[in-house]
């Protein structure tokens, strides 16, 4: 049987490592065989100061060598690593490469507009970041102040985020794709001085307002007192002379050094809001040394980061894949990292593939929704491609189902890279389950064996009891803490209490659902909690059904996730009105996604709305979205136990109504 004609429903079915990686032609993997994982993990697990100081010292470089590895525990909330060591990320990024080989390429530029690409080497990247570094310091910040990057995917975005870090500043990078108000709330909560942006941002020629909608967030924002602004399309942008500096005119006034500032280990390096179980994002903070030492060696062992290696993300750094490698993996690996601006189907659907060609990209690491997406435009655009530079191809963001694996492992790697499907959070800061490629046999679907230092339980979800041994389907928690796992959450120690340790004490708890198959392969199931996963873009069902609720048509409203076969889940809403609402339901609906992109931004809009005439609902008045949900995804013949509904005559409607619209 040949792999295309393979049954895909044949979950077990495994893929040894690639063995072109171990032909000659390429470097040989830091792990080669199975053995190797398993002696390395077991060493993680039980001895991990050995381990760690081992990664540590091998893969970074400290400015005041650390003598404690760990502190805390996952009961206490109190973690911290390598606390009496000092280094500094942007010395690590930048200067090491810089000093050893400073015409070596840090980032290639792919702009918006194809056949435009910008090499910058280390040397350039050093100086920038100085400069930048430099001009931060002259608007009087000092370590510990936060600085929010409203950027699109362009270098200096990068260049903001390090030169942050040369100065012990805390980045909080907002999504260019975020509203005003969705910024606001961002920037307020940080308790950011000072905004990075630019004038525009552009995405598939698509104009993104950026500075605009600064100038619109600062309203709000009575302690932003500067705004720098990058110089990105060149159009006229509103300028406010007292609060707004351009980028070019002050950093042409500065000199290309400045000494980084060496931090603690546990000193705060950034805030990155993400979504959680209720409507107010949450400020999840990652610390220094074992943020980058995660992003570090996962970058290195799990894409398999050699010298001379172009990695390609194409995640926005406004996430975390973008911060941990876009930017903080690859430069500390000394690698050349491709900042690639524009979307996959512009000006066509070979986009990608000819990224890969032209830059001979050996790593390339997407989402399980652009790969759908592209596999369902066809195979033409990516076979006229060379695609022969890729070893390693990643997914991440949400499980990938075998039929999008297979396409992506045949089409892309031409049966002859490893296909790494890497699971992990913006709160885990790295990979914590995901295949090493020259060690971990692959099956489609599956994030394979976790990561060293990751010690994953299956726990039942009521009792909280360890499910042992294999074949076991459950929650996903960890037992013990690792370096580059958040400390807390900006400002509220308590929530990540509640949130992630207080659930099953001793444990971190991950909010999805997981089975552990006979041989010990974790299988993600999604989200056990309020969260929906569009895209890989994590939203709350809270956020966005307090969106639709602040239109005065809007009574109540509830927000799922149904399937889509593109973007995993898509965003469905129902909605009661209020009465006397005159307004016909086209128009009420056109108001409503209008009014969540501008209160959440474009990645929020619901793709389907219903307005209905009640919701399903218990006898205590609380929405049971768990029936919306079957509703939606067609399975509303399992709707299981209906009793606590308070009228369960609503269901038919429901029903009928649903039906006719999906
Ligand atoms: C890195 C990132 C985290 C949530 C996570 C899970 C889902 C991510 C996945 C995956 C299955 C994978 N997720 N990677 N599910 N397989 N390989 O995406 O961070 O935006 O915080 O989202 O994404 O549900 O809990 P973040």
């Amino acid at each position: 049987m040949t792999i295309e004609n393979m049954n895909v429903s044949e979950e077990n079915t495994v893929y040894p490592p690639n063995p072109a990686l171990f032909n000659g032609t390429a470097p040989k993997p830091w792990i080669s065989s199975l053995e190797q994982y398993r002696e390395m993990y077991k060493e993680s697990i039980e001895q991990p100061d050995a381990f760690w100081t081992r990664m540590a010292l091998d893969n970074l470089s400290w400015s005041r060598p650390f003598t404690k590895v760990r502190q805390g525990s996952l009961d206490e909330g109190d973690v911290a690593w390598f606390v009496d060591g000092e280094l500094n990320i942007s010395y690590n990024c930048v200067d090491r490469w810089a000093e050893a080989d400073p015409e070596r390429v840090a980032f290639v530029y792919e702009a918006d507009e194809p056949g435009n690409a910008q090499k910058w080497t280390y040397r350039r990247l050093l100086q920038e970041v100085c400069r930048v570094s430099n001009v931060l310091t002259s608007f009087g910040l000092r370590k510990g102040d936060t600085v929010a990057i409203y950027m699109p995917m362009i270098p200096e975005a990068a260049v903001s985020m390090l030169a942050c870090a040369r100065l012990g500043l805390v980045h909080t990078v907002v999504f260019a794709g975020f509203s005003a108000s969705s910024l606001a709330e961002r920037v307020q909560d940080a308790g950011s001085r000072v905004i990075i942006t630019a004038d525009e941002g552009l995405r598939g020629s698509k104009i993104i307002k950026t500075k605009a909608i600064v100038d619109e967030a600062v309203q709000s924002c009575p302690k932003v007192e500067r705004v720098l602004v990058f110089r990105r399309t060149g159009n006229e942008v509103a300028f406010n002379k007292d609060r707004d500096v351009w980028w070019h005119e002050a950093t042409d006034k500065q000199r290309p050094y400045c000494p980084p500032v060496p931090v603690s280990a546990e000193d705060p390096l950034f805030l990155l809001y993400t979504s959680g179980s209720t409507g107010k994002p949450k400020g999840v903070l990652h610390t220094t040394g074992g943020y980058l030492l995660g992003a570090t060696i996962t970058a290195k062992y799990v894409f398999d980061i050699h010298a001379g290696d172009v990695f390609c993300c194409t995640a926005d750094i406004g996430w975390i894949t973008g911060h941990s490698y876009v930017v903080y993996g690859p430069l500390s690996l000394g690698a050349t990292s491709v900042i690639f601006e524009s979307v996959p189907t512009y000006p066509d659907p070979s986009r990608y593939w000819k990224l890969v060609e032209e830059h001979k990209i050996t790593q390339f690491y997407t989402a399980p929704t652009a790969i759908r997406a592209l596999r369902r435009l066809g195979d033409s655009w990516v076979d006229k491609c060379d695609l022969s530079s890729l070893r390693v191809i990643g997914s991440v963001g949400e499980p990938i189902n075998p039929e999008a694996w297979l396409w992506y492992y045949n089409k892309v790697g031409r049966g002859n890279c490893s296909v790494v499907d890497t699971y992990w959070q913006t709160e885990t800061g790295s990979h914590v389950i995901a295949p090493l490629p020259g060690a971990t046999p692959a099956k489609p679907g599956s994030a394979t064996l976790p990561f060293f230092g990751i010690d994953v339980a299956v726990l039942d979800p009521l009792t909280g009891k360890e499910l042992e041994g294999n074949g076991v389907t459950g929650v996903l928690a960890i037992r013990k803490p690792w370096p580059s796992m958040l400390r807390t959450v900006g400002g509220d120690h308590k929530r990540f209490l509640d949130t992630y340790l207080k659930p099953y004490p001793g444990h971190y708890f991950a909010g999805d659902g997981v089975t552990r198959d006979e041989e010990g392969y974790y299988w993600i199931r999604g989200r056990v909690d309020d969260v929906i996963n569009v895209s890989g873009h994590r939203l709350s069902t809270a956020e966005v059904e307090s969106a639709l609720i602040l239109s005065p048509s809007v009574a109540e409203s509830a927000v799922v996730g149904s399937p889509d076969e593109v973007t995993g889940q898509a965003i469905c809403a129902f909605i009661t009105l209020k009465d006397g609402v005159s307004a016909t339901e086209e128009e009420v609906k056109k108001e409503l996604v209008a009014a969540v992109r501008k209160q959440i931004g474009p990645i929020a809009t619901p793709k389907i709305l219903i307005i209905v005439d009640d919701l399903p609902k218990t006898r205590s008045g609380k929405i049971i979205r768990r029936i919306l949900r079957k509703v939606v995804a067609g399975e509303a013949d399992q709707l299981g136990d209906v009793s606590t509904l308070s009228d369960p005559s609503i269901l038919k409607v429901l029903i009928e109504k649903v039906n006719a619209v999906v």
